[in-house]
Parts: structure tokens; C-alpha cells; sequence
């Protein structure tokens, strides 16, 4: 069974991942992504592997990307009507980053033509 993992890593991280990972003959597609909340580009990483070696991806990606750390963002206040108050700026709000979030999906069917 061959699985397809994504990853989701910071942008800084891309070229350190994607070498690491093709160092140890990991093949990767890069795609350029868009966080949902921060609205900061990231990269999502497609890596298909026999489900066997799936850990080993997994492990190169720990070894590499870059460390959790906390920041402080500022988040526009939006009151109940949607409007975003003169006086109301924004608060600010404390959010992990760095570090990667790692899934994976079976795949049906694979061929390299
Ligand atoms: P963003 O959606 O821009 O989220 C960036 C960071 O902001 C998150 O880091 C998390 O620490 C925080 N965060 C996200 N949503 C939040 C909320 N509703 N309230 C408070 N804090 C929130 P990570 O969890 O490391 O996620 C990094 C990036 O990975 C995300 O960027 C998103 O692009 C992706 N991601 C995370 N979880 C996902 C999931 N379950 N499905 C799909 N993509 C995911």
C-alpha cells in the first residue's frame, strides 16, 4: 500500500526539507500554500511512499524543520456585526508556529508513465 503524506512546513523550511528529502531518495512535490488563519504562505509538501518507509519520511521532516515557537500576532477586533471598530485596532493573541503538521492518505492507485 503506497501512502501520500502532506506537510505542511514554513516557507524558511522548504529547501532544507525538500533536500533532506531527496538526499535519503525521497521524491516531493512542492506546492505553495496559503495558511487558513494567519494568511502567511506556506508550503505544503506531497510525498508518495510504500507505507513502509512512510515513518522514515516522517523522521527526516522532524530532524529538519524548524523548531515550534510561540509569536505574538495582532487580530483585527470584529464585533458582532462584522464591522471592525476605529477604536478596537486589535488584540493581541499568542500562536504556535514552525515546527510542521503532518498527514497522510492511502492511495488508490499509482503509476509513473
Ligand atoms: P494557519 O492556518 O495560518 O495557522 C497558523 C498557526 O496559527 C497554527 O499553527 C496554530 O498555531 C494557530 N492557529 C490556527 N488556527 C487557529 C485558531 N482558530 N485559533 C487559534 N490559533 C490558531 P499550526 O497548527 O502549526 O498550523 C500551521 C499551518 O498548517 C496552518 O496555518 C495551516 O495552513 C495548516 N494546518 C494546520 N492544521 C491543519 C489541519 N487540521 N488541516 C489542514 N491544514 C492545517
Amino acid at each position: 500500500m503506497k501512502k501520500l503524506i502532506y506537510a505542511i512546513i514554513g516557507k524558511e523550511d522548504t529547501e532544507v526539507v525538500t533536500s533532506a528529502l531527496s538526499k535519503s531518495g525521497f521524491q516531493a512535490t512542492k506546492l505553495s500554500t496559503t495558511g487558513g488563519f494567519l494568511k502567511r504562505g506556506n508550503t505544503t509538501l506531497m510525498i508518495c511512499v510504500d507505507e513502509k518507509k512512510m515513518q522514515d519520511v516522517i523522521a527526516i521532516i522532524k530532524k529538519v524543520c524548524g523548531k515550534r515557537q510561540s509569536i505574538d500576532i495582532n487580530v483585527p477586533y470584529v464585533d458582532s456585526t462584522g464591522d471592525i471598530p476605529m477604536t478596537l485596532a486589535g488584540v493581541t493573541q499568542k500562536v504556535e508556529i514552525g515546527g510542521a503538521i503532518i498527514f497522510a492518505v492511502n492511495v488508490d492507485y499509482f503509476e509513473k508513465i
